[in-house]
């Protein structure tokens, strides 16, 4: 049998990776990407277990494959894949996904400078900045994103008593701040990071199953954010993310800015208008804001935006060979 074929366009937002499927990625049919994406979890997940851990990936693997949109009012449809899953939206892959489709004539806009996305958490409006053949700056304006739950208190084993919110900005997030039993980003290794996060999101899931009030195909909490000051003159504040079993963003993380933000102005600490710039663990920053109000449920919510850059590192053409006893991808444990 003929090796599966992947034609990808591999990419980075603010450093963490975006692999853009544009070809050979299963035919689904032309139903909402929310439906899309419980079809290919269900029939094809094996292909995003194949281009996303190692051999051909890693445990920070990230990326997308792009759909034509079921409605009308959408450019392109965009199923994230990635390390933990199908994730309903994310940040730094819309930023690396448009770029990508842009530079390399896979969308054609209606309006140049903008394009409307459809992601299986909803309708996503990107603008965008071309300088030449290159396109500059990408900003997205997110889904609505809510604090979901306040001052939830659980025991990490071999931590302590730690206090964390529960908000949503496209997935839901842990997110701890400084406090007694955590004294901030700068005492904390890669290795303390990934050590710790799976104890706390262990600790929140069992004191808390988040279920998005609009669509019960969104729930529980997927991603752990470490919250603390900046260091960057022109940052607010700064984050590491830990998603899937050993991933740490390495982009200030656009679902989590997009959740902190909501945190914040739910908190009185941030307002509409207002600008917030995120750190990464690597110090790139995301230029956020809050766009306007919006209510999800009976929660109040946000309509937050970020802004990003990403920029293409190379063609990959993907072999998943079947006679490989590795052709589905592996992790260490
Ligand atoms: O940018 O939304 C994001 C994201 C989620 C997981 C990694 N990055």
């Amino acid at each position: 049998m003929d090796p599966h074929t992947f034609l990808c366009v591999d990419a980075h937002t603010c450093g963490n990776p975006v692999r853009v499927v544009a070809g050979g990625g299963p035919q689904l049919p032309n139903v909402s990407m929310a439906e899309k994406r419980q079809i290919f979890l269900q029939h094809h997940d094996w292909v995003r277990r194949a281009l996303m851990f190692e051999p051909r990936g890693h445990d920070v693997m990230s990326g997308s494959i792009l759909y034509p949109s079921s409605r009308d009012d959408c450019d392109i449809g965009v199923l994230f894949i990635e390390v933990s899953g199908c994730l309903p939206m994310c940040g730094h892959g819309t930023i690396g996904t448009v770029t990508v489709a842009l530079e390399q004539g896979f969308v054609q806009p209606r309006t140049e400078g903008r394009l409307a996305l459809e992601v299986p958490a909803g309708r996503v409006e990107v603008e965008y900045l071309r300088k030449g053949r290159f396109v500059d700056q990408v900003r997205l304006f997110n889904i609505p994103s809510y604090l979901h739950a306040a001052d939830v208190a659980v025991n990490v084993p071999g931590f302590g008593e730690l206090v964390v919110d529960v908000s949503y900005g496209g997935n839901f997030y842990a997110i701890v701040e400084p406090q007694k039993a955590w004294s901030g980003l700068d005492g904390m290794s890669p290795g303390d990071i990934l050590r710790l996060s799976p104890a706390v999101r262990e600790a929140v899931s069992t004191a808390l199953q988040p279920v998005h009030p609009e669509d019960d195909r969104i729930f529980g909490v997927s991603h752990v954010m470490w919250a603390d000051k900046p260091k960057h003159p022109e940052a607010h504040a700064r984050n590491a993310v830990f998603y899937g079993a050993k991933g740490i963003d390495r982009s200030p993380c656009g679902t989590g800015s997009s959740a902190r933000m909501a945190q914040r102005v739910a908190k009185g600490l941030l307002s509409v208008g207002e600008e917030f710039v995120h750190e990464s663990v690597i110090g790139t920053l995301f230029h956020c804001r809050v766009e306007g109000t919006a209510t999800v449920g009976n929660h109040p919510a946000i309509r937050p935006s970020i802004g990003g850059w990403a920029r293409v590192i190379g063609h990959n053409t993907i072999f998943v060979d079947e006679r490989d006893p590795l052709a589905f991808g592996f992790q260490l444990s």
